[in-house]
């Protein structure tokens, strides 16, 4: 175990449901601190380039337009062992599989549209917080 950060982004149907406050209070009550936080509205472009790993997949194109459909909140989560505990919190991608009290079987809509994403190693994490955070993350001070 050791301390790292991980991405999170609140989807747009989560946004759109007004269900930021519940779920950031899921992240803090388990320990995840946040470190940064900006809302964006994506481009095509954007999203493209976030989820490039899924290019050519069958569902990339309803995934993208989902992603541009609304805001989105993106966040910086800092904590013990974060990037695992960020996806225990998140659930299974598909909802009709995610644990009961998970945040997906909680706020989904379906499986494109599952209220959250978080980063799924160390190095697709940093990847992910440089692309929302290029200026970096806020320190702790104490
Ligand atoms: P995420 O990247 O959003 O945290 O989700 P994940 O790791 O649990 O799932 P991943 O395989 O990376 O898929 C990225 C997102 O694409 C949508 N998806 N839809 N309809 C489908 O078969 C399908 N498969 C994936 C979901 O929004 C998923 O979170
Ligand atoms: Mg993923």
């Amino acid at each position: 175990m050791s301390v790292q950060q991980t991405l999170s982004i609140i989807k747009p149907n989560a946004v759109a449901k007004n269900a930021i406050g519940a779920i950031c209070e899921r992240f803090e009550k388990a320990g995840l601190r946040i470190v940064a936080a900006r809302m964006s509205h994506l481009t095509r472009e954007q999203a493209t380039a976030f989820y490039a790993v899924h290019q050519g997949k069958p569902f990339f194109d309803e995934l993208v337009g989902f992603m541009t459909s609304g805001p989105v909140l993106a966040m910086a989560l800092e904590g013990e062992d974060a990037i695992a505990l960020n996806r225990e919190i998140m659930g299974a991608t598909n909802p009709a599989q995610a644990a009961p009290g998970t945040i997906r079987a909680d706020f989904a809509d379906s499986f494109t549209e599952n209220a959250v994403h978080g980063s799924d190693a160390p190095d697709t994490a940093a990847t992910e917080i440089a692309f929302f955070f290029p200026e970096g993350v806020c320190p702790r001070t104490r």
